[in-house]
């Protein structure tokens, strides 16, 4: 009985598609990186109002990729979104220098994984837009985010650009190890 019931559990795992949720402030790259992700190409954005969802293949895992409008007015919308999702992908805009931006990043990061729905999804931060100048570097994003203070998590931060493509296998190589880990 055992027996069967892990084989059950290992197919389902197989076939299962990985569900992950990209979220942040507006404007911070977020749909620009999940067609970057899917299609392989810079697609024009207008702002997202609602959501799209695709599914990515990396490293022959399924990844279900919801992208989640970040403006003020719809974040509140973000946590009808939460259940069962295996990794979240927080996206910053790194050439906002805005100092009240980060601080609303912060906001909105550290509530979302207040969220006990959240509470064994795995994090990534990208730390998006290095093409442009003064883009602000990993070490000053993770410091502002308090980032070294998460417990009880898997996390990361990673450079990257939609707009050249840099970092974004990594972001993805990094997802499929955490999927791995897991099994
Ligand atoms: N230079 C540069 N521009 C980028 C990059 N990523 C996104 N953009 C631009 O930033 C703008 C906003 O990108 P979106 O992908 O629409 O942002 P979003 O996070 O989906 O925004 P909302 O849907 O409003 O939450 C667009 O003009 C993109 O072309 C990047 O890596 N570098
Ligand atoms: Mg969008």
């Amino acid at each position: 009985m055992g027996a069967i019931y892990s084989m059950i559990a290992k197919l389902w795992n197989v076939n299962r598609e990985v569900r992950v949720l990209i979220l942040g402030l507006d404007g911070a790259g977020k749909t620009t990186i999940l067609y970057r992700l899917q299609l392989g190409e810079v697609v024009t954005t207008i702002p997202t109002i609602g959501f799209n969802v695709e599914t990515v293949q990396f490293n022959n895992i399924k990844f279900q990729v919801w992208d989640l409008g970040g403006q003020t007015s719809i974040r509140p919308y973000w946590r009808c979104y939460y259940a069962n999702t295996d990794a979240i992908i927080y996206v910053l805009d790194s050439a906002d220098r805005e100092p009240d931006r980060i601080a609303c990043a912060k906001t909105e990061l550290v509530n979302m994984l207040a969220e006990d729905e959240l509470k064994s999804s795995a994090l990534i931060v990208l730390a998006n837009k290095q093409d442009l100048e003064g883009a602000r570097s990993v070490a000053e994003i993770s410091e502002h985010l308090a980032l070294t203070d998460l417990k009880n998590r898997t996390w990361t931060i990673l450079k990257c650009s939609a707009k050249t493509g840099e970092g974004l296998t990594e972001a993805m190589e990094w997802l499929a190890n955490y999927v791995g880990s897991q099994k």
